[in-house]
């Protein structure tokens, strides 16, 4: 059963180009994932298909007006429990690889407001949307990025939609950890030469290499990702050869 995305809007050709590229277009393809894109305005009320008014209480922008949400859902999801309805929003639980997990294996159809304007009427949040979420603390000037955000963080680890363009599973590996240096050819770039551990084909001392990167990058970029993440035995030796390693280095100077 395919994963089935909706993304209201009022702008859709914003999505349709960049779903008409690369891995989402082959997933979409191949029926792994489906992304249905509706344009509000074909639910507003009135002849003029207007869906922003002025905010009661006065102050700058426009606001969304409530009834063309309304009238969508009722018309194309009635149903609550089949449907799982997102706003895009500054407000909302802030995304994370764990929340794109947890929605890669949502059975409910997803269905993405995305707010343009100030805002959305409050009584569409109130009574119609099951989750606000955040990509980021910074304001953008619609919901379209953030839904489209979302849908690539979670088609990617539906099975299937990767294929040979790379695995979640070795991504589960490092799971938490911020990635290892990467290397292709040449091996020897303008005196840059690749670490020789990678080119001795002896994937146990790869994979410890790897995974002695990823918690060196860590520890220095995001040493808060450290603190949540469960450390083995052999991540805790690990750890303490990197701080050996600074020692030495902080000797060596
Ligand atoms: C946003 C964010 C965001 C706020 C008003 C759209 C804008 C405008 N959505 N994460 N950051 N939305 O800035 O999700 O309507």
């Amino acid at each position: 059963m395919s994963t089935k995305f909706h993304v209201v809007t009022i702008f859709p050709e914003m999505l349709e180009t960049y779903l008409g590229f690369s891995i989402l277009k082959r997933a979409i393809r191949n029926n792994i994932v489906s992304v249905e894109i509706h344009n509000l305005r074909d639910y507003s009320p009135n002849k003029h298909k207007t869906v922003d008014d002025s905010p009661f209480g006065g102050g700058a922008g426009m606001v969304m007006k409530p009834d063309p949400f309304f009238r969508i859902v009722e018309a194309l999801w009635p149903e609550k429990e089949k449907r799982k309805i997102i706003m895009l929003s500054p407000r909302g639980r802030l995304f994370s690889q764990d929340s794109a997990m947890e929605l890669s294996h949502e059975e409910k159809d997803i269905i993405f407001f995305c707010g343009r304007y100030e805002a959305i009427d409050q009584r569409v949040s109130d009574y119609l949307v099951d989750e606000e979420i955040s990509i980021g603390d910074y304001i953008l000037t619609g919901g379209e990025l953030p839904a489209l955000v979302i849908i690539d963080a979670v088609a990617r680890l539906i099975p299937g939609v990767l294929g040979d363009f790379g695995s979640t599973e070795e991504e589960s590996f490092s799971w938490g950890l911020l990635d290892y240096p990467h290397y292709t050819r040449p091996e020897h770039f303008q005196g840059m030469s690749v670490p020789g551990v990678l080119m001795s084909g002896n994937h146990r001392e790869i994979n410890r290499w790897r995974k002695k990167q990823a918690i060196k990058t860590t520890l220095e970029k995001r040493p808060e990702l450290l603190e949540r993440y469960v450390l083995t035995d052999k991540d805790r030796e690990l750890l303490e050869e990197i701080k050996e390693d600074n020692n030495e280095l902080d000797r060596g100077n």
